[in-house]
């Protein structure tokens, strides 16, 4: 990628510096002294006929590049403009504006005009790639046009990033829900996404490989062709931060895996194109953006942090905590209070276990608790849901890694892993050994056995428990 100059005046020599510039940036003129003044100033330079291709070809300019226009007279840029579209017709293209002119008509959708009198609050670098991300938003619009019904599909279990994303597609294609329909293969089942997709008032469709055919387009968003198996191979468009899978064909593809979130891509379409964000769109993308990063902690890029700077006015925040923290259930209170009485402490590590819970997330939510306790340096709550029994594991992350001692722990019953101060486990209740009934003490003995690193499980996985009657994992056969 390039910047390329076409100018006859000195103006963009002087506020582009190529010696400041990553990329390489060339100064195409038909006057040979401002050709001189840009080499001097860092530009390669190419010279000749402002409308004649061959210029452009010399200039090397080429589909991927930047193109500033300066040409002052209006009949000029029209004819050169029309000249270098015509060679490199997917160029992004900007060019400057003399004070009190309109933008010719004929150019609005294509060109981003910047007037020369915002040169001091814009910046024209960032311009540049604003001009950049209209041309790509020109050719997705193009895709849908005179569709009746379009599909924006995300992920199986639809995720606050994706469901954020199909509204903001919705909105750049200047759609609503009866013509561009978000749906899934599977159900929201998270708490937190449940949450949101009831407080932002959002209509997700289960979608069948049948009911495919009812629609014109098809738009994946924040997921790839085969990322599961209905998922056709064959769609329009996809725009995802996920690597990039060889199977994917799609007419357009904007996949962007150092994003941190497609959110943010999202973001710099709606910013590109002026288009208006509302509340609850900013709401849903800032609240994406979150969950995807971490609240900008972990694979976060400055691009992130810019859409999140740009959303975070617009965005509803008493909404966002009410998403963030799906309230307690009542019917847990109790599993809570027995926990939290029966509570074991074993040196600095806090065992609770709740039972059998109507949520799955309430365990998470009270072992984040549990690490507010004093002297606590770990927390290890389990409790029962859906037939599984769930671990979640958090600690200050100064020791050995949580994911890894999970991991260690409960691995061969289920799945388990995490982070180095948090981390989860769920194993099917049929996998807990016969031996071992009660579900708080295993998890105990399991857990103590990984984080300090026994040769050997104390109870094992097949065959009889060793005749210890202190060991707490088999305290009760
Ligand atoms: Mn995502």
């Amino acid at each position: 990628m390039a910047v390329a100059v076409i100018s006859r005046t000195d103006l963009p020599a002087l506020l582009l510096d190529p010696r400041a510039n990553p990329e390489p940036m060339v100064f195409v003129t038909d006057d040979p002294a401002l050709a001189r003044m840009a080499r001097r100033r860092g530009f390669r330079t190419a010279t000749g006929e402002l409308t004649d291709p061959r210029v452009f070809r010399r200039a090397r300019i080429g589909p991927e590049d930047r193109v500033l226009f300066h040409l002052p007279r209006l009949t000029d840029l029209n004819r050169c403009l029309a000249a270098l579209l015509k060679v490199v017709p997917d160029a992004a293209v900007a060019a400057l504006l003399e004070p009190g002119r309109a933008a010719p008509r004929r150019w609005k959708e294509r060109v981003l005009f910047i007037p020369t009198g915002q040169i001091g609050t814009v910046c024209l670098r960032s311009e540049l790639e604003k001009a950049a991300t209209r041309r790509m938003l020109a050719g997705i619009r193009s895709l849908f046009e005179g569709a009746e019904k379009v599909l924006l599909l995300v992920q199986d279990d639809p995720d606050p990033d994706g469901l954020a994303s199909a509204l903001a597609l919705r909105a750049l294609l200047g759609r609503n829900r009866l013509t561009a329909v978000i749906g899934a293969f599977g159900a929201v089942t998270r708490p937190e996404n449940v949450a949101m997709v009831r407080l932002l008032d959002i209509q997700v469709e289960t979608i069948t490989p049948k009911s495919l055919g009812r629609f014109d387009r098809i738009a994946l968003l924040d997921v790839q062709p085969l990322h599961s198996p209905d998922i056709p191979l064959r769609v329009d468009l996809v725009i995802d931060h996920h690597p990039k899978r060889a199977q994917c064909r799609a007419r357009v593809a904007d996949i962007r895996p150092k994003y941190g979130a497609t959110s943010t891509i999202m973001t710099e379409y709606l910013l590109a194109s002026d288009t208006p964000i509302s509340q609850r769109l900013a709401t849903a993308l800032i609240y994406g953006i979150k969950t995807d990063t971490q609240l900008l902690g972990r694979d976060t890029t400055p691009m992130d942090v810019s859409a999140f700077a740009a959303l975070y006015p617009l965005a509803n925040h008493a909404l966002l905590r009410r998403i963030d923290r799906p309230q307690f259930p009542r019917r847990d209170l109790p599993s809570l209070s027995h926990a939290l009485n029966h509570a074991r402490i074993v040196d600095d590590i806090l065992f609770a276990h709740l039972g059998p819970l109507t949520r799955e997330d309430v365990v998470p939510f009270i072992a984040d608790f549990g690490l507010e306790v004093e002297a606590v340096e770990w927390s290890v709550v389990s409790g029962v849901y859906g037939g599984k029994l769930v671990v979640s594991v958090r600690s200050y992350g100064t020791g050995r890694s949580a994911g890894e001692v999970v991991k260690a722990a409960f691995e061969p019953f289920g799945s388990a892993g995490g982070h180095k101060a948090m981390a989860k486990a769920v194993i099917p209740l049929d996998n807990v050994p016969d031996e071992c009934v009660d579900h708080e003490t295993w998890v105990q003995g399991r857990f103590l056995n990984a984080l300090h690193q026994r040769a050997k499980a104390r109870c094992p996985d097949n065959g009889r428990a060793p005749g210890n009657g202190s060991d707490p994992t088999c305290a009760r056969p």
